[in-house]
């Protein structure tokens, strides 16, 4: 597959705006300004923008509960997601559902699950719906793991198979489950466990973000034409912790190491100096970004709670 100059520049702006978008959720959430919990996709970028920018607008996704970037990269508007998160009203869902629960439904992303596995069924059923509907839209499922070993996905994997669905699962294995590793929970490899039901199933280097474009792009247009499940994992890491407030003592300082030195946008940006482009054109970039969120921050933190909404009373 051939990248052009203008789409290794775009999936860097992507990235670098749900970096920038993630580090600052991290500081508004350890300044106590995000109620609940919240959980960052930091160093899952490639991951994010790569299975999702194959998708149409027309397409659904089920994002996990680490799914900003998820959303971000369906077209969730920035200022938005952020004012969600601080829960204001001008947020995505009203300022209600925060971090975790958020949706866009202009952008058909149709929110995540703070219950592990509670996708699955209704993966299920929106895949069924769209059969049943004779749309040409699919759905991406994203589960994480850890989220893999729930029996659930068991079930959603047969229905899938045997209805017919048109269903990606999309696995975003960061090797944890809050503070297990993944090798601690189960034996067998989680694409293993998709291969068993009888559909194609890729795995992807995680921090590449052309490697998942490439793999998820092949699955969209097989099964937007064959309307059968696929399954993709993706091997990345999480830098930060399980939640916004966790230190991470469980992870060995060379595991850190080793991952940090595969950070997906330091090797997108290192791929695209030596393919020739000007470091400039990348600050640029990251200039461009940096307002986005300037922006983003002043339109959350600057916009009212609900609770003070009175066309909200009843
Ligand atoms: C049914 C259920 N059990 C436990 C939890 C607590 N919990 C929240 S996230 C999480 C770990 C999920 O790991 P994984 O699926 O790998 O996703 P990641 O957090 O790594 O992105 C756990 C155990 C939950 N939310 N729901
Ligand atoms: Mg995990």
């Amino acid at each position: 597959m051939e990248f052009s100059k203008a789409l290794l520049l775009d999936m860097l702006e992507k990235m670098v705006l749900i970096r920038r978008f993630e580090e600052k959720v991290y500081q508004l959430a350890t300044r106590g300004v995000v109620h609940g919990s919240v959980h960052l996709c930091i160093g899952e970028e490639a991951a994010s923008v790569g299975s999702t920018m194959p998708l149409e607008k027309k397409d659904y996704i089920l994002p996990t509960h680490r799914g900003h970037g998820q959303g971000l990269q369906k077209g969730a508007d920035p200022n938005r997601l952020l004012a969600e998160i601080v829960g204001r009203k001008e947020g995505l869902c009203k300022g209600r559902v925060g971090s975790m629960h958020f949706f866009d439904k202009d952008n058909n992303n149709l929110g995540a699950q703070g219950i592990l596995g509670a996708q699955f069924p209704i993966a299920v059923g929106v895949g069924l719906a769209i059969k049943l509907k004779k749309m040409d839209s699919i759905l991406a499922c994203y589960f994480g793991d850890g989220t893999s070993n729930q029996g659930t996905f068991f079930e959603a994997l047969n229905f899938a198979d045997m209805w017919d669905l048109p269903i990606i699962f999309v696995c975003i294995n960061n090797l944890y489950g809050m503070g297990t590793h993944y090798e601690d929970t189960c034996n067998i490899k989680v694409h293993q466990k998709a291969k068993l039901y009888n559909m194609e199933v890729k795995t992807a280097d995680g921090t590449d973000v052309k490697d998942v474009y490439k793999k998820m792009s092949g699955l969209v247009k097989k099964v937007r034409k064959e309307r059968r499940p696929a399954m993709i994992e993706c091997y990345t890491y999480r830098f930060l912790g399980h939640s916004a407030f966790d230190n991470r003592p469980y992870r060995p300082k060379e595991e850190v190491k080793e991952w940090k030195s595969k950070d997906p946008i330091k090797r997108l940006e290192a791929e695209l100096v030596q393919q020739g482009i000007k470091e400039e054109e990348i600050e640029k970039i990251k200039d461009k970004i940096e307002e986005i969120i300037k922006g983003s921050e002043e339109f959350a933190l600057g916009a009212d709670f609900p609770i003070f909404d009175p066309s909200m009373e009843t």
